[in-house]
């Protein structure tokens, strides 16, 4: 105010020039930024980039195949823009590195298991479009401990991975709850592992989903507990630079869709009934009535893609991470809202 208070018209010019200098700046910025679309087209693959191996979420096997709910939402996207789930580079990423790639455009979308958190959005300038997975944070211990709460832990030493929202909310828990730690930090998820698995911590840290696929890998799985306190809110979701909407609005209603599927009773296995439903809520969803996929820049049956290839959200769940899965986790929170869940995506009208 006192700016403009002295000398009101010099003041008006300076920020006119600034105006027009931040206008100029965002509209390069822009111009630079707002073709995934076209460029994804162009190089007829959607460049994902997924956790470096992580059961469940994204793994790539002896024949170079890759698996996981993260990687099926990759899939997903494909199908979508290619219809064919299999045109995706998958680029696996540490936990360090994955935000400045996106950010360097190495990759057009991030699905790896990342927290949406808001200085991540503020920070790298990103977006995250939608939670596709609602975690939190908890402890492994070796059964032999006989630890039955994360309050027990005083005085514990703690494995952690570094570059994670992890190891922030390690350091305010135990703080909050007034008790010791003697915190070891390793850089990689393959370091954390072998110094849990080696007896170098007494309990390690992560997301929960992430201890269930790590347990997985241990020699004696079930000499590990994972404690039932849940420490934090860990909302998962991918993630894609901002000033480039055109790509987020996909990207966010391919997780609606494959939601909004299931909400529907609309499956990989059932997709061709439904294409020729009279219900107008499936005759939006399969693109038989409406507009909604031209309007996406993408074609009428872009849903129908998803679904026919990938399946419903609830198919991707239980394939990769669910109960009948080897990770075994039950639906919990990532049941839809309508039964027991607070799944809930915005509808497509
Ligand atoms: N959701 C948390 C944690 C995600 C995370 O990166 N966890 C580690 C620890 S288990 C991981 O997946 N590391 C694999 C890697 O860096 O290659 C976040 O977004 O910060």
């Amino acid at each position: 105010m006192a700016f403009f208070g002295r000398n009101f018209a010099t003041g008006l010019l300076v920020g006119c020039v600034v105006a027009v200098g931040v206008g100029v700046a965002a509209f390069a910025y822009e111009r630079y930024d707002t073709r995934t679309l076209k460029r994804t087209e162009r190089r007829g693959a959607v460049h994902c980039g997924v956790n470096t191996g992580l059961p469940g979420f994204s793994a790539k096997d002896a024949q170079g195949n890759w698996s996981g709910f993260d990687v099926d939402f990759c899939r997903a996207i494909a199908a979508a823009v290619f219809d064919d789930p299999k045109k995706v580079v998958f680029v696996p990423l540490d936990a360090k590195e994955r935000f400045d790639e996106l950010g360097k455009r190495k990759i057009d979308v991030l699905a790896r298991n990342s927290t949406w958190t808001m200085s991540r959005e503020t920070e790298y300038y990103l977006h995250f479009a939608g939670v596709s997975y609602y975690d939190g944070q908890g402890f492994m211990v070796p059964r032999a401990n006989n630890k039955t709460s994360a309050l027990e832990l005083d005085g514990s030493k703690v494995c952690v991975q570094t570059d994670t929202t992890t190891e922030l909310n390690l350091g305010d828990y135990f703080r909050a709850n007034n008790m010791k730690y003697e915190v070891k930090k390793y850089p990689s998820l393959d370091e954390m592992f072998k110094a849990y698995e080696g007896g170098q911590c007494d309990v390690m840290t992560a997301d929960v989903s992430q201890l269930y696929a790590l347990r997985l890998k241990l020699g004696r799985p079930n000499d590990n507990e994972i404690l039932a306190d849940v420490i934090s809110k860990e909302p998962l979701s991918p993630v894609v630079r901002q000033k480039d909407d055109d790509w987020l609005l996909i990207v966010k209603w391919t997780l609606f869709a494959m939601i909004n599927a299931e909400e529907l009773g609309i499956d990989s296995k059932n997709i061709g009934e439904a294409m020729k439903s009279t219900k107008p809520d499936v005759k939006r969803f399969v693109g038989t009535e409406g507009e909604y996929g031209e309007w996406l820049g993408l074609n009428k049956d872009w849903a129908a893609r998803i679904i026919r290839h990938v399946g419903n959200y609830g198919e991707v769940y239980e394939r990769n991470v669910g109960t009948g899965s080897p990770l075994g986790i039950p639906r919990g929170l990532n049941q839809l809202w309508n039964s027991g869940g607070i799944l809930y995506a915005p509808p497509i009208r």
